[in-house]
Formats: C-alpha cells, sequence, structure tokens
C-alpha cells in the first residue's frame, strides 16, 4: 500500500527569518522577534477578515444586528498592540491614523514601522482580495524615535511586505536579500514557506490600471496604455486586469508579470496611492524581485515623503516594461 508521504520539516516564516539571522553575526535578533509581532498581526487580522467574510465581525451590522467596528479599525487596533507590546518598535505610521503614533519610554525599540492594515477593505463585502502592506525603517543614528525617521526615501526601508487575505493569507516579504511567499496553515498557525525567490517575468503581458481615469491622464500615459492597447502588426495586444485591490492587483503582477500603475492625473497632480505604506513596500518588493517601479520619470524608491500621508505616482513591474514607460516619459518631459 502506498504511505502518504508526511512532511516533517517544514520551512516556517519564523525559521526562514531565523536562518536569515543567522548570516548576520552582529544580529541582535530584535528584528526577528519585530517580525513575529507583525505575523501575529497578520493572523489576527485573517481570523477576522474570515469572520467578516460570514458577518461574524467588522461591517456596519453583525448577524445579530449589533453594530461592529469596521474592520480596518478592528485590524488598525490589532497591528497597533502587537507592535507596541513587541518592545522593538519606536514610531508606527498606520494609514488608519492622522498622526504618526511614537511608541512610550518602557516600550521603546530602534525600528519603525508604516503600515496599511487593510489596503482595499472598501472592496470586502465584494469578497475582493484585501490586504495588509507594510514597511519598515531602523530609527537614524543616535535618534530617540520622532517622524523624522520615516519622512526617509523608501531606499533606506529594512524590510517590506504584504499579506493578503483571500481563499488563504498569503504573505509576501523581502529583508533586502530577494522575495519569498508564504502561506498561512490554519492546522498548525504557521506561515508555510510556498513561493521561495519569487521572480517577476523581465516582460508581461497584462497591464494593470484603473481606465476611468484615462480622460485625466497625461499624453505620455495616454500613449503608452494605447501602445499596449494597438500594437504594431504582429504584436499581440496586453491583456487588461484591473481588480482595484492593491494587494491583489501588485500580487498578480509579480508572479506573472505585466505592469501595475496608479498614475498622476489632472485631478490628482500626485495620483491616489500613498508614499510610505503603500508604494515605497511594494516597489521594494518589486525591485527585490527583479523589478521596476517608478513614479513617471523617478525611482519610487527615491521619493522624499514630505508628510506621513503624502501620495506618489506609481508605474511598478515588469523592468522590460516599465522601462517602456520611462521612455515615454522622458520624451514627454523634453
Ligand atoms: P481606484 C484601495 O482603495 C486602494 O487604496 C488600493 O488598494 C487600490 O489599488 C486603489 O485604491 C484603487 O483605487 O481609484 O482605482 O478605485
Amino acid at each position: 500500500m502506498n504511505e502518504e508521504k508526511v512532511t516533517t520539516d517544514i520551512i516556517t516564516l519564523t525559521r526562514h527569518v531565523l536562518d536569515e539571522q543567522r548570516k548576520h553575526k552582529e544580529a541582535s535578533g530584535d528584528l526577528s522577534l519585530l517580525l513575529n509581532a507583525v505575523q501575529l498581526g497578520c493572523k489576527f487580522v485573517a481570523t477576522n477578515v474570515r469572520k467578516a467574510r460570514i458577518g461574524l465581525a467588522g461591517g456596519a451590522q453583525n448577524v445579530s444586528g449589533e453594530d461592529q467596528k469596521k474592520l480596518d479599525v478592528i485590524s488598525n487596533e490589532i497591528f497597533i498592540n502587537a507592535l507596541r507590546s513587541s518592545g522593538k518598535v519606536a514610531v508606527m505610521v498606520s494609514e488608519e491614523d492622522e498622526d504618526a503614533i511614537i511608541v512610550e519610554e518602557g516600550l521603546k525599540g530602534k525600528y519603525c514601522v508604516v503600515f496599511d492594515p487593510l489596503d482595499g477593505s472598501s472592496n470586502i463585502d465584494a469578497g475582493v482580495n484585501v490586504g495588509t502592506i507594510f514597511g519598515i525603517y531602523r530609527v537614524n543614528e543616535g535618534s530617540a524615535g520622532t517622524i523624522k525617521d520615516v519622512l526617509r526615501p523608501g531606499r533606506e526601508m529594512i524590510v517590506a511586505g504584504y499579506c493578503m487575505y483571500g481563499s488563504s493569507a498569503n504573505m509576501v516579504l523581502t529583508v533586502g536579500n530577494g522575495v519569498n511567499g508564504y502561506t498561512l496553515d490554519n492546522a498548525i498557525g504557521e506561515f508555510i514557506l510556498t513561493h521561495p525567490n519569487i521572480r517577476i517575468p523581465s516582460r508581461g503581458k497584462i497591464y494593470s490600471v484603473n481606465e476611468g481615469n484615462a480622460k485625466y491622464w497625461s499624453e505620455a500615459c495616454q500613449e503608452y496604455f494605447h501602445s499596449l492597447k494597438f500594437p504594431p502588426e504582429g504584436k499581440n495586444p496586453y491583456s487588461a486586469r484591473y481588480i482595484g485591490s492593491m494587494v491583489a492587483d501588485v500580487h498578480r503582477t509579480l508572479l506573472y508579470g505585466g505592469i501595475f500603475a496608479y498614475p498622476a492625473d489632472k485631478k490628482s497632480k500626485n495620483g491616489k496611492l500613498r508614499v510610505l505604506y503603500e508604494c515605497f513596500p511594494m516597489a521594494f518588493l518589486t525591485e527585490q524581485a527583479g523589478g521596476k517601479a517608478i513614479t513617471g520619470l523617478e525611482r519610487v524608491l527615491d521619493v522624499v515623503p514630505e508628510s506621513i500621508h503624502s501620495r506618489c505616482p506609481i508605474f511598478l513591474g515588469s523592468k522590460e516594461d516599465v522601462e517602456d514607460v520611462e521612455r515615454l516619459y522622458k520624451k514627454y518631459s523634453k
């Protein structure tokens, strides 16, 4: 009788992070403990998203008609509590909070975490994948932890990731040495390495943008997307895929290639997406997977945010596709 092969040596996210830590003899282990707090936040939010989808948590009313805190508020509280209690964080910036959160002495650590606790949450009732997006800076040398420690270019981030909540919870993470994907095994409550060394194809066949804004686009942007839909003879048009949830659109782009964009337009001169906790983490992941991320003319990771909720335009994805955009924006900038 064929005996079912039982895996007895799984690579969990915690183990993978510790393996990475062991490569740095000077590492204190603080970052590994901080990433454990991030994992806890994601597991806890995943549970609440699953409950919300059956009307048991989050949203205006639950099945018994009681008022429920909105799921993004619950998710925000979950992350703030998990990060603060880790004792490894000095400054937090959340999409849900107007001001930066400076952690009190006694619990203050040496890292700054910027995050969107539940990006795309307006799509939850439609069953669309939503997610947590996060980035981590080390505080500046000699800093006690202030807002200046997060108003920095994205190239100074040391960790970026997202956790996408769908039929399963998928964590995609970089600590500056490539990109790995992990899937939450609810039976043991661990993220398991399922997508080692994610590499984005050098060119794709999919474009992902909200074409409802096309009338407001610049000439360069109009020309670029037109060229994908009406290519020269002998070339096939790209396919259009737009979910309207950044985590889902970027996840597909990382795995399949192509381009995701939220361009600047005449209505929004800096586009819609937030620099610190949407554009920087996704740009960092994209570059670490071999892709590119630009605002049009500039590398996204070189942007210096003026405030914690600043926005910036973004084109990210396959290197060759993004370079096509860059050439067009340069042509129109002359
Ligand atoms: P639009 C969701 O609200 C979000 O912040 C991102 O997740 C998503 O990429 C974008 O906004 C969608 O914006 O204007 O196309 O609906």
